[in-house]
């Protein structure tokens, strides 16, 4: 039985280690680990709750505002601030087309290369590549001509002997299956997605002043005035007619271009519809309301939890049911019981061996990921679970989207507990995502046409106005899954900050109990052809989008401690 190491996982955001123990050519155990520690939530401590935001969002630059959002809500959650409409329409078109813009990334340029072979792609006729383009989408960009010159530029990369972004991919591995033709169609929208993501997200200039990290973000709303007329307003009807052309072209690349080539590709790697269930937990905290985060009945994705993969039943959430363990992690708390985040701690301390190093001790602590758990159980969060939970709560949209890719799949629901369920999940909520951005663009719209431009709450911008002791926390679904924030705030600043993020729920170490994390629990089983070059752990893994930059939330490579200003 040999452990074979891949570290560092690539085409990811961070630095993630997978050790997994192999047995007759498939995986019989499997650890997660990451492997730099940050410490964004205690640089939070002793600073104006106002401005948390500003910090927290810094814990990621591919998910980018997520942390804005939960850190806002975190702190109106505390002194009980209520958030204009308008502040709620912005926020979710800022994190909706996040979630569009990360999702088709994720699929193209962190993912699809995984069952895309690119070398193939050269042995590929572009007319049958035409021919399949245009029987699966009516997108424009299908022509014999087209693929012929995309094959063009590919040789000529090939050719120059610089892969560039093409480089340490595993080409021409036996897992490969897709036809050069499809191949090649892929090849040309990774392109294609490429351009139009860079387009896109000017979407976050427009709302934020920048990405990533926009910058209108505030405690009590947002500062983009409203003011039909006023050329130097940020929300004007130029703006609207900006931002519209943005989103409709969103829902079209996600419809003609992203969402066909799942369900074209997914059946030719029909295996992976049984593969990488993992833990068959599914937690969504819920988001997307029309009055905010607190309107829990009006989400779009519904609140929930799904159990043993039983989807007849949906079950509530206690927030006080969370907890973070560090048995297997390289910290240290004031009692060993895992923690609620409200009153959790960020002790760092490093007992692993010393680089480099061959192999973890996997037995004692092995990762800088703590390990969430709902009452005491791991959960995977993300598209999935916000699929899953939502069918299950028969929520109309999500509903019919899952019913009508099983149905074009001949498909039963058990095939979303997989590899490729977690993808196909994840290109059905963006297109349920594209269109609900429409809906706000025109809501934002109306808004501002009939004088309803109200967009921050100033009633509790002065400390004064604050209680000298308040707690609480804000929730976001960010592309990778649940998010939340905890806040305590004494003497009008922060004592204590506390990130769960949902890299941590999906790639964290087993728990006190020796439960393993999702990442661990869906690579059991999986078989590796050659174990030199581990395509099938990554495709598992990748189905996940890992963030490790959230997960374990400044480095400084000389280890140096750094002075925190008090609370207080
Ligand atoms: Ni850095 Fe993140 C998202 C958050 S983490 S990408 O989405 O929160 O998993
Ligand atoms: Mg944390």
């Amino acid at each position: 039985m040999a452990r074979l190491v891949v570290d560092p996982v690539n085409r990811i955001e961070g630095h993630l280690r997978i050790e997994a123990q192999m047995d007759a050519g498939k995986v019989s155990d499997a650890w997660s680990a990451g492997t730099m520690f940050r410490g964004i939530e205690m640089i939070l401590r002793g600073r104006d709750p106002r401005e948390a935001w500003i910090w927290a969002q810094r814990i990621c630059g591919v998910c980018t505002m997520v942390h804005a959002i939960a850190s806002v809500r975190s702190v109106e959650s505390a002194l009980g601030i209520e958030v204009p409409e308008n502040a709620h329409l912005v926020r979710h078109l800022i994190a909706g087309s996040q979630m569009v813009q990360d999702h088709v990334i994720h699929f193209y340029h962190l993912h699809a290369l995984d069952w895309v072979d690119v070398a193939a792609a050269l042995k590929a006729d572009p007319a049958k590549t035409s021919q399949i383009a245009q029987s699966i989408s009516d997108y424009e960009k299908s022509s014999t001509t087209y693929f012929k010159g995309i094959q063009q530029r590919v040789k000529g990369v090939v050719d120059s002997g610089q892969l560039s972004l093409f480089a340490s991919g595993y080409w021409g591995h036996p897992a490969y299956k897709l036809p050069p033709e499809v191949n090649l169609l892929a090849v040309a929208h990774y392109l294609e997605a490429l351009a139009w993501q860079k387009d896109f997200i000017r979407i976050h200039a427009a709302l934020g002043g920048k990405n990533p990290h926009p910058q209108t973000f505030l405690v009590g709303g947002m500062s983009t005035a409203m003011d039909p007329n006023e050329p130097f307003a940020v929300i004007n009807s130029d703006q609207i007619v900006f931002i519209r052309d943005l989103v409709k072209g969103a829902k079209k690349f996600v419809e003609q271009v992203y969402l066909p080539d799942v369900m074209a590709i997914a059946p030719m790697y029909s295996d992976w519809f049984s593969r990488g269930e993992g833990l068959g937990n599914f937690l969504c905290y819920g988001d997307y309301g029309a009055g905010g985060p607190n309107d829990t009945g009006s989400f779009l994705f519904p609140r929930g939890m799904v159990l043993n993969r039983d989807i007849t039943k949906v079950y509530p959430i206690d927030p006080a049911k969370i907890t973070e363990s560090i048995a297997h992690s390289w910290y240290e708390y004031s009692s060993p019981e895992p923690k609620h985040p409200s009153v959790g701690e960020t002790n760092p301390k490093y007992t692993g061996p010393k680089p480099p190093y061959q192999q973890l001790d996997v037995d004692k602590k092995y990762s800088w990921l703590k390990a969430p758990r709902y009452d005491g159980k791991p959960v995977e969060v993300g598209p999935l679970a916000r699929m899953v939970v939502g069918y299950a709560s028969g929520q109309p949209e999500i509903k019919a989207a899952v019913d009508g890719a099983l149905k074009a799949l001949n498909a039963q629901p058990s095939v979303l507990f997989s590899t490729l369920g977690r993808i196909a999940a994840r290109a059905l909520e963006t297109q349920i995502m594209a269109r609900h951005l429409e809906t706000w663009v025109e809501q934002l719209a109306s808004n501002l046409a009939h004088g309803k431009v109200a967009i921050f709450n100033p009633a509790r911008w002065d400390p004064s106005t604050w209680p000298d002791h308040a707690s609480g926390y804000g929730w976001h679904e960010a592309p990778r899954g649940a998010l939340g924030h905890w806040i305590e705030i004494q003497g009008r600043a922060i004592k204590n900050y506390q990130a769960v993020v949902p890299s941590t729920w999906n790639a964290g170490p087993r728990d006190e109990q020796g439960q393993r994390g999702a990442y661990e629990a869906s690579l059991l089983n999986t078989p590796v052809a050659d174990p030199d070059r581990p395509l099938e752990i990554l495709r598992t893994v990748h189905s996940f989008d890992p963030c490790l930059a959230c997960a374990v939330h400044v480095i400084d490579a000389k280890g140096r401690r750094y002075t925190l200003p008090k609370a207080g």
